[in-house]
């Protein structure tokens, strides 16, 4: 009580000249509370506040968070369109001039319509990506159907929750993340996690995760390093990389053998688990431990705490969806969940933790190249036919299923593809195999970039159009829980600087199809078409309209109706979203990596994240503070491997695989199996650890496979093995 006193206090504090926007954070998707602070003298962002009164995150923010605000105002800012003057450039930052928009406009409208006169419509595509709203996001699938008529729309969520949605579409039949609010998880009596480096990733959620163990519960983590989440664990299960199908095989055959399943709930919910048992058999305490290199005692004791606990929530992230298996993985660790009956009510279930601001309705409304908006199928003809409605098109019109991300760079590659229209995304850091990647985007014959940076991926651009940061705009996104959360805009756009959905509209008037785009004419519209395009589908967004979100601090989706207050917990009536309501339990043979070590690469390589940085860095690189805490790559080698290397602490040594090769500096650390080396690939050009990585993709959702590779490391007064 006396601590609501004192927060209600500092929140009435006057500030003189000063005003507060209440928002959320423009990186992950934690998507905390934070107030931005606005002087009402000059209009401008001047800094932030975290909001005690946001029920998920109460309060709490991260280093990056803190900062974020920084972005809006910073010298990096693209005021102007930049026009390409010199192609022998390409590739760097040089050779630009400053444009207007309508020389802009005028170059790419002609561009593009010469390309898809001589080569077709599919020439061109769309990379987009999932820090934007779902308006913009929406907006951007309607753009490449109606504005291009392209089928080659695709997005960085492949490279990020692809194989989870997979796994949970097969699993439960609807991929909403979490199945339950994350004002559950510090109630539950086990968490069990895997592949998520929570304390970096999602620093937010910590003190839940604590709470639970103060409470007397437990916490298991699945992690090749020891993370700071794994240090405190009660069972830190230390796999090898990309051996997590055999783990969760045998923890499920353990949970069955040992008498912990839920034969009601199995029987009467779920499909399946006659052929998954079978299959479990073979995955005894030893073989998994062989498979694995977890010892047997871990594995037992693992699955006897989660089997005992009234109430338990299995998560995970991309430690296990970023392999060429994820997928699988994802199904697997569902599994435990389904076969124990611990779903479908509050306190248990299973989530992965969303990575991006709008991981989570990002991909649901149609930048993927197979969905409609409200995770409508573009196979389906009920469903394109419903679509063609809103959008005022015949279902003649509507483009195939196009490729994914990766498979949009083979396009690239081969001349299929030749003009790319890439916004809110940094393939030229981010993708796999990026010798490849960044020889795709130079064969383009023209490309086009939104960014408010100048980002690596726009050095290969002919246009680059300066977009609006998170803070400058409006809209909605939907947070790690499902739940969907309002942007509100801070402060006018800088310098010439226009939001994407802009941008869209009036670049569909330049290419003669402005009569389908031409009534959005603030966001807000775009926002009243993207909630109707949804109605009907299962993400369905109808009844969550801007006055109910800030009413009831979010709305979670499903939401039918404006008087349907939405959905925290799924399937409480224990109805799961395939044909006959099941769920179903999947019997997944266990595959190794696509990539085994062997003489030649004897190490496996692993790669993620830190705390201080996001993503492909363009964002928080030019953040003093998080650039000083982390100002370089490294790479983490156990003592033991450093002294067969004979390498030091901070020696620089060359780390190289088939595919590529860099130089980063040595930190030694006991925190990493000795056969596994792990490189932060928040870094650009010659330090990207993803010239090293390897394009495996994943059958079902075209995931790479970035968290397992063979590696070697040579140190560099040495001659070069080849
Ligand atoms: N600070 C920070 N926070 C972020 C982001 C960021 O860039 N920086 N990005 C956001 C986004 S988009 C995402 S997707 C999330 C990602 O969040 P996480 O998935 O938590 O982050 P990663 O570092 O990619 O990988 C997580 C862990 O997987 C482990 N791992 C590697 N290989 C394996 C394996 O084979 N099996 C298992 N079980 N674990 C393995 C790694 O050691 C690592 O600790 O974070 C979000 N939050
Ligand atoms: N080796 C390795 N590679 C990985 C991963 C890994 O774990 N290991 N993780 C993968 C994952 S999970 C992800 S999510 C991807 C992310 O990879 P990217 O998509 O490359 O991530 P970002 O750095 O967020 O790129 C977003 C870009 O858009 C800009 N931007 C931000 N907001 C907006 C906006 O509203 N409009 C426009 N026009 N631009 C905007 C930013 O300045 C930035 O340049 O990386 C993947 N790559
Ligand atoms: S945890 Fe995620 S959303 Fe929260 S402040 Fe940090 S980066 Fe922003
Ligand atoms: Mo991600």
């Amino acid at each position: 009580m006396q601590r609501d006193k004192f927060f209600k206090e500092i929140e009435n504090l006057n500030h003189p000249n000063e005003k507060l926007i209440k928002t959320h954070c423009s990186y992950c998707g934690m998507q905390c509370g934070m107030n931005l602070r606005v002087n009402t003298v000059t209009n401008k962002i001047i800094g932030v506040e975290p909001r005690y009164d946001w029920p998920v995150t109460v309060g709490k923010m991260c280093p990056k968070g803190v900062t974020a605000y920084q972005q809006t105002n910073h010298k990096d800012r693209l005021l102007k369109p930049l026009i390409r003057e010199d192609a022998s450039l390409k590739g760097t930052k040089e050779g630009f001039r400053e444009a207007s928009w309508d020389e802009a406009y005028d170059l790419i409208a002609a561009k593009f319509k010469e390309m898809q006169g001589n080569y077709g419509k599919d020439s061109l595509a769309v990379f987009s990506g999932v820090s934007m709203t779902n308006e913009k996001c929406y907006l951007t699938g309607k753009f490449a159907r109606v504005a291009l008529g392209t089928r080659y729309i695709d997005y960085n969520g492949r490279f990020c929750m692809s194989s989870a949605a997979g796994g949970f579409l097969r699993s439960f039949g609807v991929d909403r993340g979490s199945t339950l609010p994350w004002t559950d998880i510090h109630e539950t009596d086990c968490l069990f996690i895997a592949g998520s480096n929570t304390a970096e990733c999602h620093p937010t959620s910590m003190f839940r995760v604590w709470a639970v163990q103060e409470r007397g519960g437990y916490l298991i983590v699945v992690d090749p390093r020891e993370t700071p989440l794994a240090r405190r664990a009660d069972i830190h299960l230390d796999l090898k990389p990309g051996t997590d199908l055999a783990l969760a095989n045998g923890i499920l055959n353990l949970l069955i053998q040992k008498g912990y399943a839920d034969e009601e709930f199995v029987n009467n919910h779920t499909n399946g688990f006659e052929e998954t048992k079978e299959l479990v058999k073979e995955f005894t305490p030893e073989y998994t431990s062989q498979l694995t290199g977890v010892s047997v005692e871990k594995i037992i004791k693992a699955a006897e705490i989660y089997g005992k606990a009234p109430n338990a929530v299995v998560m995970f992230a991309r430690g296990i969806e970023q392999q060429h298996k994820g997928v699988d993985n994802v199904s697997a660790y569902v599994n435990m969940a389904l076969v124990t009956g611990k779903i479908g009510r509050p306190k248990s279930g299973v989530a992965t933790f969303t990575g991006q601001g709008n991981g989570q309705g990002g991909r649901e409304h149609g930048q993927k190249s197979d969905l409609l908006p409200g995770y409508r199928k573009i196979t389906n003809p009920k469903h394109v036919q419903e679509v063609c409605a809103i959008w005022g098109i015949t279902p003649e019109e509507m483009p195939e299923p196009g490729v994914s991300a990766y498979e949009m760079f083979e396009l690239m590659e081969q001349k299929t593809i030749r003009g790319l229209y890439l916004l809110c995304s940094n393939p030229a850091v981010s993708a796999p195999n990026l010798n490849f990647v960044r020889n795709a985007m130079k064969n383009l014959d023209f490309m086009v970039c939104s960014d408010f940076y100048l980002s690596e991926s726009a050095e290969f651009a002919d246009v680059i159009l300066p977009a609006v940061t998170w803070s400058e705009d409006e809209g909605t996104v939907t947070n790690i829980e499902g739940r969907i959360i309002k942007i509100n805009k801070a402060q006018e756009p800088i310098g010439e600087s226009k939001p994407d959905w802009q941008i869209q509209v009036e670049l569909a008037e330049r290419l003669g199809k402005g009569k389908y785009f031409s009534h959005l004419k603030a966001a807000r519209d775009v926002a009243e078409e993207f909630r109707s395009a949804t109605k009907g589908g299962y993400a369905d967004y109808s009844g969550a309209t801007w006055e109910k979100i800030d009413k009831q601090d979010g709305v979670f989706w499903p939401c039918k109706s404006e008087d349907d207050p939405g959905t925290p917990h799924m399937f409480l009536d224990k109805k799961f979203y395939h044909p006959d309501g099941k769920a179903k339990i999947c019997a997944l043979p266990y595959r190794p990596p696509a990539e085994e070590p062997c003489e030649d690469y004897p190490l496996r390589l692993t790669t993620g994240r830190v705390v201080y940085h996001y993503l492909s860095g363009n964002q928080t690189r030019r953040i003093q503070f998080l650039h000083d805490m982390c100002p370089e790559p490294y790479v983490e080698v156990h003592p033991e491997t450093a002294k067969k290397y004979s390498i030091d602490h901070e020696e620089k040594v060359r780390l190289f695989t088939r595919r590529g090769e860099s130089i980063y500096k040595v930190k030694i650390t006991e925190a990493i199996r000795k056969d596994t080396v792990f490189v932060p690939y928040h870094f650009g050009h010659d330090e990207s650890i993803n010239l090293l990585t390897i394009a495996a993709l994943d059958p079902m959702s075209r995931m790479p496979e970035f968290k397992a590779c063979a590696a070697q490391i040579e140190k560099l007064e040495t001659k070069k093995v080849q």
